[in-house]
């Protein structure tokens, strides 16, 4: 396959209402959606580096600088062979994992295109429908939670998952498990934490949750190791998994009982599926995590989370969590079983809706 055109698209998204995170609070997403020609087919790809670097120091403008400059140069007129035939050329780029999944996933929807195979069909996906859960962002205070809560198990969702911050962890936590003692719960420090402050998330081990997930910084799996040992719940790794080599570290060290996976942290679908490989042989739970995806991200990560070893549900929400209007003609609902349903068309199986796209674009860049 030989990509003779590329078009690189900022997109700047409103959200429905306000996320906040250990690290800030959003009203609107940024992405780069990434367009790839070959043969008179078009792949898509999103590329979910932020505006800010407050989850991972990628930023929109950061890759937008690493696409142009270095990733697409690398595949503009040459013959690619495969994703692995660009994976071994784009390691000349030294990390920017964000840029080189996002041009990837523009590659595996072209090859599906090419080959009349959904990316379900590609990477041999073991069911149609994948559980589910939400991720709330920190509210003004727990009872505000529990009714933000209500209003997501009202929807439909089965799993919880809550974000947390120090000095709004343990209170939180425990008003909420009272008014739901049964509901699939976990949470999200996003690295707030050292090893000494998440001595005081202790308690959260009486209240029955799923996994703690990622309370220390992105670079300290040793620290991670240590917390495990002192912890019952189980602590799930985000940020820090970058790589298979991590993952692999990670389970070694006992840093970690589950791994989220998402393609754009660990440079792409390809390293995805081969950390799920990893993890599955080890016995190791995973499930697919979020980054607000648009309607092509989100595909991808249905399609990935249909693998066999996503035994707990992901963070992919319907489209209606996050967007009033999306980029994509596809719009991802939940279904009454806390599932959203496997794109079957080729490659993503979602098209884009053009008007859509040019009212939430910021500026679009012509590559060859
Ligand atoms: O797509 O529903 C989603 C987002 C889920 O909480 C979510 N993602 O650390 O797991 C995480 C966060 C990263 C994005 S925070 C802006
Ligand atoms: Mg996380």
């Amino acid at each position: 396959m030989k990509i003779e055109r590329i078009w690189l698209h900022h997109l700047r998204m409103k959200l429905v209402g306000p996320f906040e995170t250990s690290f800030g609070r959003t009203l609107e997403r940024d992405c780069i959606l990434i367009e790839a020609a070959c043969d008179g087919l078009v792949g898509f790809g999103e590329c979910v580096a932020d505006r800010k670097p407050g989850y991972a120091y990628e930023t929109t403008e950061t890759a937008w600088h690493v696409l142009r400059d270095f990733l697409v140069p690398l595949v503009l007129d040459h013959e690619l062979e495969s994703v692995d035939d660009f994976q071994r050329r784009a390691a000349v780029v030294r990390g920017h994992p964000m840029a080189k999944a996002g041009l990837e996933m523009a590659l595996w929807d072209l090859i599906g295109k090419a080959t009349g195979q959904s990316l379900f069909e590609q990477f041999q996906g073991s069911r149609d429908r994948v559980e589910v859960g939400v991720s709330v962002g920190i509210q003004e205070d727990p009872h505000a939670l529990v009714a933000a809560v209500a209003a997501y198990l009202g929807e439909g969702y089965r799993r919880v998952k809550v974000k947390i911050k120090p000095g709004r962890d343990v209170e939180d936590i425990r008003v909420l498990r009272a008014a739901y003692p049964d509901v699939p719960l976990q949470v999200d420090a996003n690295a707030a934490y050292t090893f000494e402050t998440a001595q005081g998330l202790k308690p959260l081990d009486s209240f029955d949750l799923l996994l703690i997930e990622q309370p220390l910084a992105e670079d300290d799996l040793w620290d991670h190791s240590r917390l495990q040992r002192a912890f019952q719940t189980p602590i799930c790794l985000d940020e820090s998994i970058v790589s298979v080599r991590h993952a692999r570290q990670a389970l070694e060290m006992g840093a970690c009982r589950v791994v989220n996976i998402k393609p754009g942290r660990v440079g792409g679908l390809s390293r995805a599926i081969a950390i799920h490989d990893l993890c599955a042989a080890q016995g190791i739970p995973v499930w697919c995590g979020g980054m607000l995806e648009t309607g092509v991200g989100r595909a991808a990560n249905l399609a990935l989370a249909s693998l066999p070893g996503f035994n707990l549900p992901g963070d992919i929400s319907a489209t209606r969590r996050y967007y009033a209007e999306d980029i994509t003609r596809q719009r991802f609902v939940l279904n009454a079983d806390s599932t959203i349903s496997v794109p079957k068309g080729p490659g993503l199986g979602i098209e884009i809706d053009n008007q859509a796209l040019k009212r939430v674009r910021v500026k679009h860049l012509r590559l060859a």
